[in-house]
């Protein structure tokens, strides 16, 4: 193994001389299929993980039911103090981890520390929701009675994560689950697991130090079958999915056929529009991480630019020379700025998405090749692209398909209205963003007839939400929301409870049913 990754595998006690064990419900096991974590920036084998075999995850299933049967009697601010020192213990690991991160995702180091950051700060969040998990009192119609709606934990949270966030997204969910009282069972993506295995121990020694059972935090790596498993076990009342549109779907229609509960955050093909009144001395540098950021690899990534046709020229003559400074390099040292895709198999989805831009006669204003020289050929290195397809058709595939790759693809619009049009055309509904100074613009913007996507900014990229609001998208995006505002209410069971403090019984609507 090379020293650069023995030196981050060892300062989170990650050993590489041995199979790691995948799963832990209490216990560190695995006896299922193993899985390498390669290193997308250099090819090399990190290191060979067990998975969960299919007894095993039935086992870690039923650990969890009982792990939640006994914590959702820990009131709720004991839980909040639990989720403190997990926030803790996170946070003396947080260069460590956001180091593994960028080794075994590929993405920059201090977007790898963020998102570790992300996970700290939505424990802070839930420790304070920990004490705010309150429910409401509702008027009766009827004398002497109260209606309570009253929150209660729910029961086993499935939480299906990618590896492009292989840490933040599972902790959005685990945090709040937890302060809610609920059981997490974790199923991270196969190419991630060294991620999830670093979380899982932390958070499970924090657990065990205070007499929690372990699998109130399970973990079962496992590939597509393990994830059907999860969705189609009726002991999982929620599942937290992120992922593809394709597997999103299957996944929503098995939770749903047993009439359970999704939070679904699937394709996001997101648009920023920039009007001729903009700062382009911010739109521009904004759009080149929306773009650029992550290697495209964010659901949350800019993938349509809509240029007014007054600044188009100058936009796309600055964004260009921005481009122009890439260098692909090594995610882990400082100052790169763009790392491999993930996958080797992203790279065939990027060539793929530039032949059909080529096929189409697309203008490729930058881009659009593999960097093919050493030592970037031995890993997944592809060159950010913008392209400015012929057709503004929304509905061809161009803009109506999400590529998860650093394809930029741009058009020209006249006026807002034909922008908004475009921006909602798409089937999906993630993230969306206008530049302009000027307030009527806003106003359409984030209004009845504005952007029809869950995360609506101004002046503000696609990509690089805080935890604070709920996080999710509309339509094929799958309408799930997580981290803050208004998301913790999907992690608990409503019950609405009518109280009779009087001596009489009266029935509502004013029934009479009396003899
Ligand atoms: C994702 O890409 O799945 O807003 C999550 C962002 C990050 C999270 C992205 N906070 O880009």
């Amino acid at each position: 193994l090379s020293t650069r990754a023995s030196t981050i595998l060892s300062a989170l006690d990650i050993s590489t001389t041995e199979e790691l064990s995948g799963v832990y419900d209490g216990q560190w096991r695995g006896s299922g299929d193993i899985f390498s974590s390669v290193c997308p920036t250099t090819g090399e084998i990190l290191a060979r993980v067990k998975s969960a075999s299919p007894q095993e995850l039935h086992d870690a299933l039923a650990r969890s039911r009982e792990a939640y049967t006994l914590f959702r009697h820990v009131p709720a601010p004991r839980r909040g103090e639990i989720l403190r020192q997990i926030r803790e213990a996170l946070s003396a690991k947080r260069d460590e981890l956001g180091a593994l991160v960028s080794l075994e995702m590929g993405k920059i180091r201090t977007e790898g520390v963020g998102e570790v950051q992300e996970f700290i700060d939505i424990c802070d969040y839930a420790v304070g929701l920990s004490r705010m998990m309150n429910g409401n009192v509702v008027a009766s119609e009827r004398p002497g009675h109260s209606i309570l709606e009253v929150p209660n934990p729910l029961g086993v949270v499935g939480v299906l994560s990618a590896f492009n966030f292989p840490v933040a997204v599972y902790g959005w969910n685990l945090a709040l689950s937890l302060a809610a009282g609920n059981a997490t069972i974790w199923k991270p993506s196969p190419s991630t697991p060294l991620c999830s295995i670093a979380v899982t121990r932390i958070v499970a020694r924090v657990l065990e130090s205070n007499g929690i059972p372990g699998a109130v935090a399970g973990l079962v790596t496992g590939g597509r079958e393990a994830g059907a498993a999860i969705a189609e076990s009726r002991d999982v009342e929620l599942v937290s999915f992120t992922g593809s549109e394709l597997v999103g779907r299957n996944v929503g229609k098995t939770v749903m056929s047993r009439f359970g509960k999704t939070i679904l955050e699937l394709g996001g093909n997101n648009a920023s529009i920039v009007m001729p009144d903009a700062d382009l001395s911010i739109a521009v540098p904004s759009v080149f991480f929306g773009a650029v950021g992550t290697a495209g690899q964010r659901c949350t990534s800019t993938r349509r630019l809509y240029l007014h046709r007054d600044i188009a020229p100058e936009f796309l003559d600055r964004l260009k020379k921005l481009y122009a400074t890439i260098k692909p390099a090594d995610p882990l040292v400082d100052g790169t700025l763009l790392g491999p895709l993930h996958t080797s198999a992203a790279l065939k989805t990027y060539s793929d998405a530039i032949d059909h831009l080529r096929s189409i006669d697309a203008d490729i204003l930058t881009g659009g090749n593999r960097y093919t020289d050493a030592p970037l050929d031995a890993g997944n290195f592809v060159q950010p692209t913008i392209a400015i397809p012929k057709s503004v058709d929304p509905k061809a595939k161009i803009w109506s398909t999400e590529t998860f790759a650093p394809i930029l693809n741009a058009a020209v619009f006249d006026n807002i209205e034909e922008a908004i049009a475009w921006n909602n055309a798409v089937p999906q509904g993630l993230s969306s963003s206008l530049w302009s100074r000027d307030i009527r613009n806003l106003g359409k913007w984030i209004g009845p007839g504005g952007s029809d996507a869950g995360i609506v900014n101004v002046n503000v990229g696609t990509s690089g939400a805080e935890i604070g609001a709920a996080f999710g998208g509309n339509k094929s995006t799958g309408w799930g929301r997580e981290s803050g505002g208004d998301a913790w209410k999907q992690y608990v069971r409503w019950s609405a409870c009518t109280i009779n403090f009087s001596d009489s019984a009266p029935l509502a609507q004013g029934v009479n049913f009396s003899i």
